[in-house]
Parts: structure tokens; sequence; C-alpha cells
């Protein structure tokens, strides 16, 4: 792995000793040492010292004065940054996808594909960057304009996960940096590799841009500590956090207290209904992808499958016999569709999951630790299917690894309300051909989640729509669509271009 590691690194010109990043200066922390392990074979990639408070203070310092600066750069400048940061990606698109499969594990092809997905976003900014608008509304007063505007927000604190190390950075850093705010960065301390590398990405591009102010990126790394210190932070007007329920709620805490903005992207428990007339060629290939790729730890993994009585047997032997075939292994072999879940802690919640599931009344298929054919040092596991019944405890709760409750219904809304009836509301699908059913499942009746999608699975959703789910989800939106307003604030402005002082509503005021 090292050797690997190294070379990669190399190619990327990332050093791994100067973790930070703070106007443009590449720097070492103040703070604790962090080990940063393979999921592969459990091996030690790195170590050196994360963030400490004064590392932080002085990257939010470098992000309100570069913000000055930055905010007075026209939109589509600040889009032309963006498109050289997106050629550069295509460039080292393979290089970035090794580091993706080293640091968190997953198999090399999702990896280009989550690369792919920063290219997207690149491109969707750039778009973007000239298409900020306003809306003009009719005044109810003569020679009065009514308009509204979008002006730069401010520097925007970014909390990002393991698990998608790239892509969720892309996702908020382009389309911040287009509506002209600077950022500070602070990635999962579990992958920090990655997020270095796309910061040497962004600011080399920067530094051949005299439009680009020093400090408009900035990186500091650590764990939830450094995390609570950009929640708390005056000077960042947002935050975007992604990762787990218990962490958005600290973070949307230590926020709300200042009044600041969260935008946040917590867990999921996805589930998919399959109707009677489901396409199940298409149903099992949907189901797999969802549930068992990327060892389930994507946000939008499928936890939940709902299926009509009269197709579960045939369904539920389907997917056994697909699951017992899914080759466990080496993320960077070719052939292999799961890799390992990221360490040691993930493979033991998986398994008390399972173990609860059991007390719980479920069967469990699967689910077994893979030792054969595998690297040493990694946890490895058999993606399981659990069935079980809906009211089971354990259905509410995400765990964050390869299993999949197999549920059963008999009437659409009692599929519904199973669907619905869990604290969390990301991502949802049925498969059917039934299009009353489908309309009803995507409708203000049917699924209450912020993604709701027919005929394919509840991951892998594409950069243009907006993303992000209600309830415990946190009810944040990023990437695609109108997600950019939250990165802008609004001005209403009224224009009085009359020698008249008309009043709104009407009003007489004689003076
Ligand atoms: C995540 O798991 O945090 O829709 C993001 C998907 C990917 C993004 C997942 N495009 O599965």
């Amino acid at each position: 792995m090292k050797t690997k590691l190294s070379s990669t690194l190399a190619r990327l010109g990332v050093s791994e000793t100067a973790a930070l990043a703070t106007g443009d200066q590449w720097h070492s922390g103040h703070g604790n040492t962090l080990a940063v392990y393979s999921p592969i074979d459990g091996s030690q990639l790195v170590s050196f010292a994360a963030a400490s408070g004064d590392d932080v203070a002085r990257a939010v310092d470098f992000a309100v004065r570069a913000f000055r600066g930055w905010r007075l750069v026209p939109a589509p400048v600040r889009g032309e940054f963006v498109r050289r940061i997106g050629q550069k990606l295509r460039e080292c698109k393979e290089d970035l996808a090794l580091l993706v499969t080293l640091e968190c594990g997953k198999i090399l092809e999702e990896s280009r594909g989550e690369v792919q997905e920063m290219i997207d976003v690149c491109d969707f900014a750039v778009g973007l960057s000239r298409q900020l608008y306003g809306l003009s509304i009719a005044s109810e007063r003569p020679a009065h304009r009514l308009a509204e505007q979008w002006h730069p927000l401010g520097p925007v604190g970014l909390i990002t996960a393991f698990n998608f190390p790239v892509a969720v950075w892309a996702w908020n850093a382009m389309i911040a940096l287009v509506c002209g705010d600077s950022l500070v960065w602070k990635p999962s301390p579990t992958t920090p590799l990655c997020a270095m590398a796309c910061h040497r990405i962004a600011t080399a591009v920067a530094a051949g841009m005299t439009e680009v102010p020093p400090g408009v990126l900035n990186l500091v790394i650590g764990g939830a500590d450094v995390g609570q210190q950009i929640a708390a932070a005056t000077g960042l007007p947002l935050v975007s956090a992604t990762g787990s329920i218990p962490m958005g709620r600290a973070v949307a805490q230590t926020v709300a207290k200042r009044l600041g903005r969260s935008l946040l992207e917590l867990g999921g428990n996805n589930g998919a209904i399959v109707g009677p007339s489901a396409d199940m060629d298409l149903a099992l290939r949907g189901i797999v992808f969802s549930a068992a790729g990327t060892c389930g730890q994507r946000c939008t993994t499928l936890r939940r499958l709902i299926v009509h009585n009269s197709v579960a047997d045939e369904l539920l032997g389907r997917l056994r016999k697909t699951y017992e075939q899914l080759r466990v292994g080496d993320p960077f072999e070719e052939g292999t569709l799961v890799g390992p879940l990221v360490d040691q802690r993930a493979a033991d919640a998986m398994a008390a999951a399972l173990d609860a599931a059991g007390e719980q009344g479920g069967r469990v298929h699967g689910g077994d630790r893979v030792t054969m054919g595998v690297p040493a040092g990694g946890a490895y596991v058999r993606p399981a299917i659990v069935e079980i019944g809906p009211e089971a405890p354990i259905v509410q709760t995400e765990t964050f690894a390869p299993i999949l409750y197999f549920l059963r219904y008999d009437t659409f809304d009692e599929a519904i309300a199973i669907h619905n009836g869990v604290p969390q509301g990301l991502a949802s699908a049925i498969f059917t051909n039934d299009v009353r059913e489908a309309e009803l499942f995507c409708s203000q009746q049917g699924s209450d989640c912020g993604i709701a999608n027919v005929n394919i699975g509840t991951s892998g959703a594409e950069i243009g729509g907006a993303f992000g789910g209600e309830k415990e989800t946190g009810g944040g939106r990023e990437s695609g669509s109108d997600a950019w307003k939250n990165y802008m604030r609004r001005a209403t402005n009224t224009i009085n271009y009359s020698s008249q002082l008309p009043l709104a509503q009407g009003i007489k005021f004689p003076l």
C-alpha cells in the first residue's frame, strides 16, 4: 500500500507532513497526532499533527480576509477559476481515484465515478456562474422598481465524511466559489490525503490566477473538536456538514447558538418498494447496486426493501443467490464488487446490528466476515439480507454497513406507511410498472424523502438535482438545481425613481 501511496502522492504533488493549508501556505498542524490507515489491509498510510484551535482560528481569519476581495470578482471570472479546477481534475482523474480507493476502500470503478462527480459539478458551477439570477417583482407603487439580488454570503465552513471524501467537497466548494464565498474545509480525519490532493489541485490553479486572493480555500484536518470550532466560528455565516445524525445534531446546535446557518446532509435509512408489476431483472440489479455497492457505506445506500407478498419469495430467492456470488475483496482488483468496510469498528457495528436483528425475530442471510482470498488486515464482510418485521426497532436505525432489511407488505397504503415510518428521509425508490403506483409514490401522499426514484435504486444520484433529505436527514440541499442559494444572501431592493414618496399599503403619513 505504502509504495502505491507514495507514487500517487508524488504525482499529485502532496507532501505527507504539511497537512494543513491556510492562506495558500502549507504547514503542519499544532494539534494531536493523527494516524491514517488504509481500509484495504489496515496498514498505516501516514501520520501527522492535526489542527489545533489556533490553526482553525488562523484558517477562519484567512477566509474572512480573502472573502472581502473574492466577493468583488465578477461571478463569470470566479467561474473561470472553477473551470480550470475541473480541467485539472480531468487530468488527475486516475490518480485521485487511486487515492480514494486507498484511503476509503471503495472499488476503483466507484472511485472513478466519484471523481467524475467532481468534474460534473465543476461544469455545472461554471454555467451557474453566469446564471445567479434574481427576480424582478411588480411594485404596487408608481415609478418604483422592486427586485432581488443575490450577493456572496461569506466564508463557508465545510465538514465532510469519509465515504465520499472528494465529491462532497466539490458539491459545496465549487458552488460556493462561483457564489463568491471563501472556504474552510475540515475533511474526515479518516480520509485527509484525498482532501490534501484536492486542495493541492485547487490552490495550484489559484496560484495561476491573480484574481484569486490567497486564503479563498483553507484546509484544516482534525476530529470532532475541530468540527466544533468551525461550528462555533462567528466568521463563518454558513456551516455545511455531511455525516451521521449525532454529528449533525452537535454541529447544528452550536451553529444555532450563534444564529448561523447550517446546511445538513445526515444519515439515511433508505427504503425501496417492489410492487407486484415490477420488472424483476431490473429491480434485482438496482437493489444490489444500492444495497451492497460501496459496501453499504453511502448515505443513499438501500437499507430497507419493502416487497409485495406476491413476489417476495421469488425476489428473496434471487437476491440471496446473487448475494452469495458477489465478489468481495481487494477494491483494486478487477471484478471485485464489494470492497472492505472502512475499519474494524464498522465491522463490529455491523455484527452488533445483525445480533440485535436476530434477537428481534430477524432471519439473517450472509453478513459473515470474509477472510479467504482478501487482503489480510481489512474488515471484509459478506453483505447481509435480513428477513424481519417492519416493527422491529433495529429497522429504525441506520447501520453504516451492507445490511438489507427485507420487509413484506400486502396493500400499497401499508407499503407507504412502512416506507415513511422511520425518522430519516434521504433517498427512496419504487420498482413498478404501474403508473398509478409510480406517480403516487412521487406525490405528496407518497415518499416523504428528499429523493424519490422510479425503477432505479436509491443511490447514485446525478449532480444536477438538489441532493438532500427531510426529517433527521437534516433538510439541506446541495449540489445542483437551486442549491446555490444556500451559499448566497438575498437582498430585496425597492428603488423609487419618482419625486413622490408613496408609502406601501397606502399608508398616509402627512408631515
Ligand atoms: C453520500 O453518500 O454522502 O447519490 C453521497 C449518491 C452519490 C452521492 C452520495 N451521488 O449515491
